[in-house]
C-alpha cells in the first residue's frame, strides 16, 4: 500500500516541493522528464503534473494528496481538503491599474473589464463586494492587457512587484493571499490515512524547526 503524492512537474513550486519530502528524510529518484517515480525509504508514489491539473487528480482520487497553490485550489473549485499549509510559493493575487489611472476604492472597478487568469475567485471577489465587471479570461501575459486595450484592469499573481511595475501598473487591492498547501482527498483509505498523518507529522516538524 502506497500514498500517491502529486507534485509541480517544473515550475516555482517544483524544487521547494521536493526540498520539502527530502527535509521529512524522504529520498525520491527525481529523474528528468520522469511522470512518476518511488521513494525509495517511504512507501509514496510521486506523480510529477502541471500545477492545473493536481486539484482534479486528487478530487478524482488519482493521486490521495498534492502540493499545489491555494490560489489554483481556489479557482479549480474541486473537492479537496486543504491540510496544512506549506510556508513556500507565497504570492498574492491582485488588481492593478495603469499607474497613470486614480483609484480610490473598490467601487472605481464598477463597469470596468478585468483581464485575468482566474476568473473564478475574481467574479467572488467582485460579487462580494457588490461590484459588477466585465471578465476576459486569458492564460497568460495578463499584465500586457490594460497597455494594449483589452482591459482597464488586471488581476494576477504578484510576489515582488516588478513585473507589475515593469508594465506600468500599480497594484489596488489584494483579492487573495496565497502559498503552496498540501490538499487530500475527501475519502482517503484507513491505510492512505495513516500514512498521511505519518507525512503530516513530519512535515510539522519541518516547519516547527525553520520557526
Ligand atoms: O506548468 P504549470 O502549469 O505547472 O505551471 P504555471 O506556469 O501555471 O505556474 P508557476 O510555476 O508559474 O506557478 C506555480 C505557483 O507558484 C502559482 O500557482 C502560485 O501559487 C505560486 N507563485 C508564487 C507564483 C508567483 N509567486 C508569481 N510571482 N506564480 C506566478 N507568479 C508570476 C505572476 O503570474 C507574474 O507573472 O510571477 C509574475 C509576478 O512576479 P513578481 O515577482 O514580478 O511580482
Ligand atoms: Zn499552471
Amino acid at each position: 500500500m502506497k500514498l500517491k503524492i502529486a507534485i509541480q512537474k517544473s515550475g516555482r513550486l517544483h524544487d521547494d516541493s521536493i526540498k520539502l519530502l527530502k527535509e521529512c528524510g524522504i529520498d525520491i529518484n527525481n529523474g528528468v522528464n520522469k511522470l512518476k517515480t518511488e521513494a525509495t525509504n517511504f512507501p509514496l508514489e510521486v506523480f510529477f503534473l502541471r500545477d492545473d491539473d493536481i486539484p482534479q487528480y486528487i478530487e478524482d482520487g488519482v493521486a490521495d494528496i498534492g502540493i499545489v497553490g491555494e490560489n489554483v485550489v481556489l479557482e479549480k473549485k474541486k473537492q479537496v481538503n486543504i491540510v496544512q499549509k506549506l510556508g513556500f510559493g507565497k504570492c498574492r493575487l491582485s488588481m492593478a491599474v495603469e499607474k497613470s489611472i486614480e483609484y480610490n476604492s473598490v467601487q472605481d472597478l464598477h463597469n470596468k473589464r478585468i483581464a485575468t487568469s482566474y476568473p473564478v475567485i475574481v467574479e467572488e471577489f467582485l460579487q462580494r463586494n457588490g461590484i459588477t465587471a466585465e471578465i476576459h479570461e486569458i492564460s497568460g501575459s495578463v499584465e500586457i492587457a490594460p497597455g494594449i486595450g483589452l482591459a482597464d484592469a488586471i488581476c494576477d499573481l504578484v510576489s515582488s512587484g516588478s513585473t507589475l511595475f515593469m508594465n506600468g501598473l500599480k497594484e489596488v487591492e489584494t483579492v487573495l493571499k496565497s502559498e503552496a498547501v498540501l490538499a487530500a482527498c475527501h475519502n482517503l483509505q484507513p491505510a492512505q490515512q495513516q500514512l498521511l498523518d505519518k507525512l503530516l507529522f513530519r512535515i510539522q516538524a519541518v516547519r516547527k524547526a525553520k520557526n
